[in-house]
C-alpha cells in the first residue's frame, strides 16, 4: 500500500480565527480552482507512516435537510471482481458510486485502489471531473462547484460490464 497522500489541508481553524481564515482559505482555493471544475491534489509525501494524520471518522456526514446527506469526506474502496452481476459473474466495482456533494463545498475522498491498475472517477458531458485513481490508498479533494447531477464513469479500460453499469465503474455525483 503505498502512504502518499493528496489533499489540501482543510482542517477546521480555530473558532477565534475561523472568520477571517475560512475566508483566506475559501480565496485561495478559489485561486487555485478558477479554470476547471476539478479535482485538485496536493502531494504529501508520508515517511513511514509516521506523518499520518490521526483517525478520522468513515464517514463524516453533514446533513442540510434529512433527505441529503453533505459528506466532506468519503471513504471508499475499488477492488477487481467484487460485484456480482445479474449472473452471478463477479464485476470490478467501487464501494461507493453516488456521491452528494455541495455545490463549491470541497469532498476529501480517501480512496483504497485494491486493484494493481488504474480506475477513474470522470464526469460525462460536463462538470470537469476527472480523478485518476491509482493503486493503493490516496486522498483525493473534490471540488463540483455548479449545481446538477453529473453522470460519471472509470474510463480507464478495466471491467466492461462495469464500465457500462451504474454501481459498479458508474455512477452519479449529484451537486446541490
Ligand atoms: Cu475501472
Amino acid at each position: 500500500m503505498q502512504n502518499d497522500t493528496h489533499d489540501f489541508d482543510l482542517q477546521e481553524p480555530s473558532d477565534a480565527d475561523q472568520r477571517n481564515t475560512s475566508k483566506r482559505i475559501g480565496v485561495a482555493l478559489l485561486s487555485a480552482l478558477a479554470a476547471v471544475l476539478a479535482l485538485v491534489a496536493v502531494d504529501v509525501v508520508v515517511i513511514n507512516g509516521a506523518q499520518n494524520p490521526a483517525p478520522r471518522p468513515v464517514v463524516n456526514v453533514v446533513r442540510v435537510s434529512d433527505t441529503t446527506p453533505i459528506q466532506r469526506t468519503v471513504y471508499l474502496s475499488v477492488s477487481p471482481g467484487i460485484k456480482p452481476g445479474p449472473n452471478g459473474k463477479l464485476h470490478d466495482a467501487f464501494s461507493v458510486t453516488n456521491f452528494t456533494v455541495r455545490a463549491g463545498q470541497p469532498v476529501k475522498l480517501v480512496i483504497n485502489n485494491t486493484d494493481n491498475g488504474d480506475h477513474s472517477i470522470t464526469t460525462m458531458g460536463g462538470g470537469g471531473v476527472n480523478i485518476i485513481v491509482r493503486p493503493g490508498l490516496h486522498t483525493y479533494t473534490l471540488l463540483v462547484r455548479t449545481q446538477g447531477r453529473f453522470e460519471w464513469m472509470c474510463t480507464q479500460p478495466c471491467d466492461p460490464y462495469s464500465m457500462a453499469h451504474v454501481g459498479y465503474m458508474r455512477g452519479y455525483i449529484t451537486s446541490v
